[in-house]
């Protein structure tokens, strides 16, 4: 198949999926091109039948803002013209699904599925100045996919749609060999390492991370690593710095190599108001991390409580700190929550079958 996947090449999940499911389709035999406004920060390294394509909006005068919408039908129109395209796979609705239907009326052969990752529909896609255009995209779509069952139930609720929308979870892959071990720079004084990675946003609830490392402290030595940039960063610095916190809180940035932070890390936290899949508490329990989260939207259908984490009530800390510390506490707890966390991530959310549902989707609606 010759298929297009249009993504944000922000940092973000919805990306990462996008550019991984690209790639496995590559090196399935698929011809695939992926569209987006500059490199998705997971799409390195040469692959055969793989293209990448930037969309730029041209700016002009009369423009407040250069409407990218338009930009994108218009590079989804071309590439489909000129390399044959059979599909169009638009990652997270908005704008990439509208922009794929309009490409479907300058090319009415062309199939357009849509996956939803979450915020396009629990966030910002119920807001009025999106919500019928979401909406219609939904309808529109040839086919839609929810990353969790919590995800396809919210979009029915809120968008009172009537339509098939299949479940196809995020993915990963197997970790590579253990890399260098980086504890030594991250805890030098044999200290607990807690993991928390995202983009900052307020849905994450940076401050709680911090809080539940505050209490975390207080009973063993603990240090913790902050992966990722995002509006709340400056604000979650300055409370560690006022705090005299700034010794054992490392903000690192954005980073593409999480791998090698999972690998010495004891404890994942994602206390997120909500979360649709959850992609990197999946990844920290590829890598043996047990997850401290909140008990929201799909994160129950990732992590089990008392089996590869625990779940609390969202923005309680306290909660979290004392589940945090139990596992601290106790080496065999924390390393059989390890071992189901990955067992769990490997064998439940393992790349290939879940790439299998993506094409066996792209074949029905194509109706091969
Ligand atoms: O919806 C978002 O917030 C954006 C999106 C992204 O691009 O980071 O994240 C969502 O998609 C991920 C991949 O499917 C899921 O694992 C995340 O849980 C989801 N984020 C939220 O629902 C907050």
């Amino acid at each position: 198949m010759r298929i297009g996947i249009s993504c944000y090449s922000t940092f973000g999940g919805s990306g990462v999926v996008a550019t991984e499911v690209g790639k496995a389709l590559a090196v399935r035999g698929h011809e695939v091109h992926i569209l987006s406004p500059s490199l998705p920060p997971r799409l390195v390294g040469f692959e055969d039948r793989l293209c990448f394509h930037e969309v730029r909006a041209s700016p002009y005068p009369l423009f407040e803002d250069a409407p990218y919408s338009i930009a994108l039908g218009s590079k989804m129109a071309d590439v489909a013209e000129h390399h044959g395209l059979d599909i169009l796979h638009a990652h997270y609705a908005i704008p990439h699904a509208m922009a794929a239907l309009l490409a479907r009326m300058a090319l009415p052969h062309l199939k357009v599925v849509t996956t939803l990752h979450g915020t396009d529909i629990t966030v910002v896609g119920s807001d009025p100045s999106y919500l019928p255009m979401v909406k219609m995209a939904i309808r529109e779509s040839d086919g839609v996919t929810a990353v969790s069952d919590y995800l396809r139930e919210e979009t029915l609720r809120t968008f009172g749609v009537d339509r098939e929308i299949d479940v196809i979870g995020n993915f990963v892959e197997p970790p590579g060999p253990e890399r260098p071990d980086c504890r030594a720079w991250l805890a030098p004084k044999a200290a607990f390492v807690l993991t928390h990675i995202s983009n900052f946003r307020p849905v994450k609830r940076v401050m709680d991370v911090i809080r539940v490392f505050e209490r975390v402290r207080t009973e063993v030595p603990a240090r913790l690593v902050m992966v990722g940039d995002g509006p709340d960063r400056v604000e979650a610095e300055a409370y560690c710095r006022d705090r005299g916190l700034a010794a054992e809180v490392r903000f690192t940035g954005k980073q593409l190599d999480i791998g090698t932070v999972l690998a010495c890390s004891d404890l994942f936290l994602l206390p997120s108001a909500t979360e649709s899949f959850g992609l990197a508490a999946l990844e920290a329990m590829g890598h043996r991390v047990p997850v401290i989260a909140s008990r929201v939207g799909g994160l129950p259908e990732v992590v089990r409580h008392g089996v590869d984490g625990y779940l609390e009530t969202m923005g309680d800390t306290e909660a979290m700190a004392q589940s945090a510390l139990r596992l601290l506490k106790d080496d065999d707890l924390r390393k059989r929550m390890g071992d189901s966390a990955r067992e769990r991530a490997l064998d439940t959310f393992a790349e290939g079958p879940i790439v299998d549902q993506y094409e066996a989707l792209y074949r029905r609606v194509l109706g091969r």
